[in-house]
């Protein structure tokens, strides 16, 4: 079989792109990447050209498997869980835990994604003032990240001890954290360390550092 191919959008500004990209290079699995800058016609409404002539939902990532096309971040991590089962955690029920957390973060989230859009590279100075919805957000990500390390806290420094796909679902989260200078408990700075300092995450990271594109509305949030 050819080599799959991951259909991306920028590193900077693409978290759920991030994601899938994470679990593959976790799990080893041989892929190439495309990349397709995020902005322009059609961004915001699933139109992109470029990214409609590769993902049947208008939205990337999409990995390309022979002649089928897996498009949804999660879809590509469980994809990626059949060839290198150890994304999963072993015990069936924790299994069952980082599938939990992982759904919840792929339906849910939506006020913290709304005010703090992907920019990995971007520091802010100030915390803005979150509107009660991003609080409640925030409470529960924390609520969430706190309760797993300290349950599985002796096995590793990821959410569930080992790297997992759960941590690839919340990357993105660490670095908004990181972005938005969100004032953030000691055990979730903790975690957060643990991704920044992951060798996958850096080659992510400095890959979007790199990037020459600007995408306007992202980095005109809080200025
Ligand atoms: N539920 C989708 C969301 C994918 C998504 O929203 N991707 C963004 C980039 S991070 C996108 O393709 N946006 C294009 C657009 O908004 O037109 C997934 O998990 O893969």
């Amino acid at each position: 079989m050819a080599t799959p191919v991951l259909h991306i959008g920028n590193k900077n500004y693409s978290s759920w792109s991030m994601r899938s990209w994470l679990a593959l290079k976790w799990g080893g699995i041989p892929f190439e990447e495309q990349i397709i800058p995020l902005g322009g016609e059609g961004y915001g409404r699933s139109e992109i050209k470029e990214v409609r002539a590769v993902s049947p939902s208008g939205r990337v990532p999409a990995l390309h498997v022979g002649d089928t096309v897996i498009y949804e971040s999660l879809a590509i991590c469980e994809w990626a869980a059949e060839q290198a089962p150890s994304l999963w955690p072993a015990d069936p029920l924790v299994r069952a835990e980082a599938r939990a957390v992982s759904s919840e973060m792929h339906a849910g989230f939506f006020a913290l994604r709304r005010d703090m859009s992907c920019n990995v590279r971007r520091r802010l100075s100030f915390t803005p003032n979150w509107p009660a919805d991003t609080r409640t957000d925030l409470e529960r990500l924390f609520e969430l990240w706190g309760g797993l390390r300290a349950r599985y806290g002796s096995d590793g420094q990821f959410l569930f001890g080992q790297r997992s796909i759960a941590d690839a679902m919340f990357a993105p989260v660490a670095t908004r954290l990181r972005t938005y200078k969100v004032e953030t408990p000691d055990v979730a700075q903790a975690y957060c360390a643990a991704i920044f300092a992951d060798p996958v995450f850096k080659e992510w990271e400095a890959a979007g550092e790199a990037e020459p594109w600007t995408l306007e509305q992202t980095e005109a949030l809080y200025r």
